[in-house]
């Protein structure tokens, strides 16, 4: 049985990798952090109790930051595979917090591939390195390739190229099998809920349902290569199983702005949008509903653009050409953003179906106490 490591195990692509791992009939392990509330909604249905026997699904804790723990772990482990998932991974609040999205994404996946080298595992273990478009930054190249010159727009961006070119410096220096994934953005249900796909969807969806009149966005003009998380966690496997190890596009070829991603999210509930104004005045109206019971009326404002969640510097156009994996690795995605838009409206409407319903129907207490 392969033994397989993923920090970051806790977030959308660990969540999706180990069910897809799982399933091959890999031993996984993961690192989590230790927080005051639970984290592991994402991957408490693949929870295994630690009394049983012949577990294969093992999370320890730990911490980008913490050398020591990462060693430890590494040399109890002794994985044939390091997926390393862990990130600060917020782009705007890598504004806020650079130093520490330095440490933790940056210098974080370089405590990874020193652990491999220094515990001698490193003709044993392959890593697998979360690299992201984000790298590009600043439009240089359309579509973007492995070819296509980096220009990171934030600190995240710029933790990352750290990691992306420690990545490659050990797969050089010590003939490590070590390879970065230039995935573009993949999202899915359980995507993080200040990412803007995942916002426009719950927001739409507690619209729908008359929880909310209006939501407040960034810039409508962003424009990104969309994928399902599903498909990308697939290929992060695939790298790994290639001949020799290499550094890979992961992308759809398509791109869409963040105001057709919203007109896309209300046609799923019957309702179309009608955009005006530019820049900080835009907002989006109601045009029309084909919902009886929809809740907002026609004309009304369910968008506004809010300047707070500008970033300092912006990725205007990501488009990726994953012309590379498709031919070397045959990757052939399964979702289109129609299908992941809708996916993600229908879990999110049941989610907040279920808040409705506490907020509509109150909840029966056991008067246990009185
Ligand atoms: P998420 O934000 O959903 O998950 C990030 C994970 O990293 C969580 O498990 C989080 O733990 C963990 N983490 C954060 N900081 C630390 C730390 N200091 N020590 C240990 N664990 C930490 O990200 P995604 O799943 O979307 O992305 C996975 C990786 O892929 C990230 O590295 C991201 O930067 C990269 N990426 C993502 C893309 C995307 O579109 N989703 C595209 C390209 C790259 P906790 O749950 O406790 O917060
Ligand atoms: P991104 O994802 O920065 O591409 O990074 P995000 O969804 O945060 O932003 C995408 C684009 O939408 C614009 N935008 C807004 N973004 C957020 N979060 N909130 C808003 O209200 C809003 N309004 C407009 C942004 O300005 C941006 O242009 C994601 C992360 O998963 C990274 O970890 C990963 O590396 C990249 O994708 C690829």
């Amino acid at each position: 049985m392969k033994v397989a490591f993923i920090t970051g195990i806790t977030g959308q692509d660990g969540a999706y990798l180990s069910e897809f791992l799982l399933k091959k009939g890999y031993i996984v392990h993961g690192l989590k952090r230790r927080s005051s509330l639970f984290n592991t909604d994402r991957i408490d249905h693949l929870y295994q109790d630690p009394h049983t026997n012949n577990r294969n699904f093992i999370l320890h804790y730990g911490d980008m930051t913490d050398s020591t723990n990462l060693i430890r772990l590494i040399h109890e482990i002794k994985p044939d595979e390091i997926y390393n998932l862990a990130a600060m991974s917020h782009v705007q609040v890598s504004f806020q917090i650079p130093e520490y999205t330095a440490n933790a994404d940056g210098i974080g996946a370089l405590r990874i591939l020193e652990a491999v080298r220094f515990l001698g595992l490193e003709h044993k273990t392959k890593v697998y390195q979360a690299s992201t478009s984000e790298l590009y930054g600043k439009v240089q190249e359309v579509p973007q390739k492995e070819t296509t010159p980096f220009y990171p727009r934030s600190p995240y961006g710029v933790a990352k190229l750290y990691a992306y070119w420690a990545t490659v410096n050990y797969r050089e220096a010590y003939n490590m099998f070590a390879c970065n994934g230039i995935l573009f953005n993949h999202e899915s249900p359980v995507r993080g809920e200040t990412f803007v796909t995942r916002k426009i969807t719950r927001a739409t969806a507690k619209i729908a349902l008359g929880l909310q009149d209006k939501f407040f966005i960034g810039n409508l003009d962003a424009k990104r290569d969309w994928g399902h998380a599903k498909d990308y966690v697939r290929m992060m496997w695939m790298i790994l199983q290639a001949k020799k190890p290499e550094d890979w596009v992961i992308a759809t070829g398509e791109t869409t702005s963040v105001r057709d991603f919203i007109k896309m999210a209300f046609a799923q509930i019957g309702v179309t949008l009608r955009f005006e104004g530019t820049g900080v005045d835009e907002k989006g109206f109601v045009e029309t509903s084909t919902h009886k019971d929809f809740p907002i009326k026609i004309g009304q404002e369910v968008v506004s653009v809010d300047a707070n969640y500008f970033r300092p510097t912006e990725v205007d156009l990501l488009v990726g050409d994953a012309t590379k994996a498709k031919e070397k690795l045959g990757w052939v995605p399964e979702y289109s953003l129609g299908d992941l838009v809708k996916e993600m409206m229908q879990s999110d409407i049941k989610l907040m179906q279920k808040e409705q319903y506490l907020k509509e129907g109150g909840y029966k207490t056991l008067n246990y106490f009185e």
